[in-house]
């Protein structure tokens, strides 16, 4: 498996110096060669961000994630490149952190003193982090029962007011809404718009280290606001001449709560992708949008190819990724055998949170744990050796 993260995107964006120095991002260690460490996103994308001279450029090492080569896969799909994006190496372990990191600084330079969103699990754990790291208050409202249990233990250790509620997702964004609307706390939701603006960061490492942007763009799709952004990002990176085209954007969302693809809120969202249990996308119009703009598509996964990718991904390729973020390896995989993939294509599947996040899952489908006596040859006899 190639590994391309820091040093190569180094190297990358060394081989494009005259674009890189054009605009002013010359004294930025991974343009320079220089040791990647302590790199800020805010500060590295600045130019493409809403950055201000007010803006505390804080962080918590989020962004600059590993883009590495799938060659199990890429074999299986039957394309020329196959990449993942590793979004489950952020610090709260998924891509939320590029979105919250820019939503919490913009919410301190305005004065705010408290956060709150709804979430499937991820968002509270990065919102939670990033408001304990500001020293801000943060609320987070998740469906009680319905998410992840790694996410759960972040939410709480990082010291958020964590409200289980007997409702789905969608009822508790439409709470937080509310709420946010009449008091002075601040929605770190996707719409709240510098989400958006964080999260497209990914758009451009992709590019980045690729050189330019890959021909298709595989990624999961919730509440819609990854996948708006990035398409937001390839556009400007397009636009500032540092790629020559635009992908095109697969989107996946679960079979068991696709409001987009059905064209239809679905009341009662369900999927073993626990992060997916979204019935009524925020940014619906906009990913509309992204597909067309781009000649892509939103398509479904269902469950079973949902959890065969994801151990295909852990026993295949040693990535170990949520079962939501296994929904964009699913996606192409049954694309291609819908004959959908050219052999030329470049691909990038977003892997958008870490396995870890939900351990259960991994255990209910996993092989068992072999039990032994404490005896050497007894273990030996169950390993089939001698
Ligand atoms: C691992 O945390 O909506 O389409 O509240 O956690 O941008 O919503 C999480 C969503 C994909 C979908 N993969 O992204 C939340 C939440 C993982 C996720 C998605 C989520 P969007």
């Amino acid at each position: 498996m190639d590994v391309r993260h820091d040093t190569t995107a180094a190297s990358v964006a060394a081989e494009n110096a005259p674009a890189a120095s054009e605009a002013g991002l010359k004294d930025d260690p991974i343009v320079s060669g220089a040791a990647p460490a302590g790199r800020n996103l805010l500060a590295h994308y600045r130019e493409f961000l809403p950055v201000t001279e007010q803006t505390p450029l804080i962080g918590r090492g989020e962004g600059f994630t590993p883009l590495v080569r799938a060659h199990a896969l890429e074999k299986r799909v039957g394309c020329a490149e196959l990449w993942l994006k590793l979004e489950g190496c952020n610090p709260t372990g998924s891509f939320k952190d590029r979105g919250m990191v820019m939503a919490v600084a913009k919410a301190l330079e305005e004065g705010a003193e408290a956060i709150m969103c709804a979430s499937t699990g991820n968002t509270s754990a990065a919102a939670a982090a990033y408001a304990a790291a500001a020293q801000i208050k943060a609320v987070v409202v998740v469906s009680a029962g319905k998410i992840a249990l790694g996410k759960l233990a972040q939410a709480l250790i990082y010291g958020a007011v964590v409200i289980a509620l007997d409702g789905t997702f969608d009822d508790a964004l439409r709470i937080v809404r509310e709420i946010t609307a009449r008091n002075p706390i601040t929605v770190v939701n996707s719409i709240n718009p510098y989400r958006l603006q964080g999260q497209k960061t990914a758009a451009f490492e992709c590019s980045d280290v690729l050189g330019d942007a890959p021909d298709i763009l595989a990624i999961p799709v919730g509440n819609a606001g990854n996948i708006t952004s990035y398409w937001m990002g390839f556009r400007e990176y397009r636009r500032a001449g540092r790629t020559t085209h635009l992908p095109r954007m697969w989107g996946f969302e679960a079979a068991g709560a696709a409001a987009i693809v059905e064209n239809r809120p679905i009341e009662n969202p369900d999927t073993v992708a626990s992060a997916l249990r979204i019935g009524n996308p925020a940014n619906w119009q906009r990913a509309v949008r992204a597909r067309d703009e781009s000649g892509g598509l939103i398509d479904t996964v269902s469950d079973p190819e949902i959890l065969d990718a994801y151990k295909l991904l852990a026993e295949g390729e040693g990535v170990f990724a949520e079962p939501a973020s296994a929904a964009s390896v699913a996606g192409v995989l049954k694309l291609a055998a819908a004959g959908e993939v050219k052999p030329t294509d470049r691909i990038v599947c977003v892997l958008t949170g870490h396995g870890l996040k939900d351990p259960q899952i991994a255990l209910d489908v996993a092989r068992d744990v072999v039990p032994a006596p404490n005896d050497v040859r007894e273990v030996e006899k169950l390993l089939d050796l001698r």
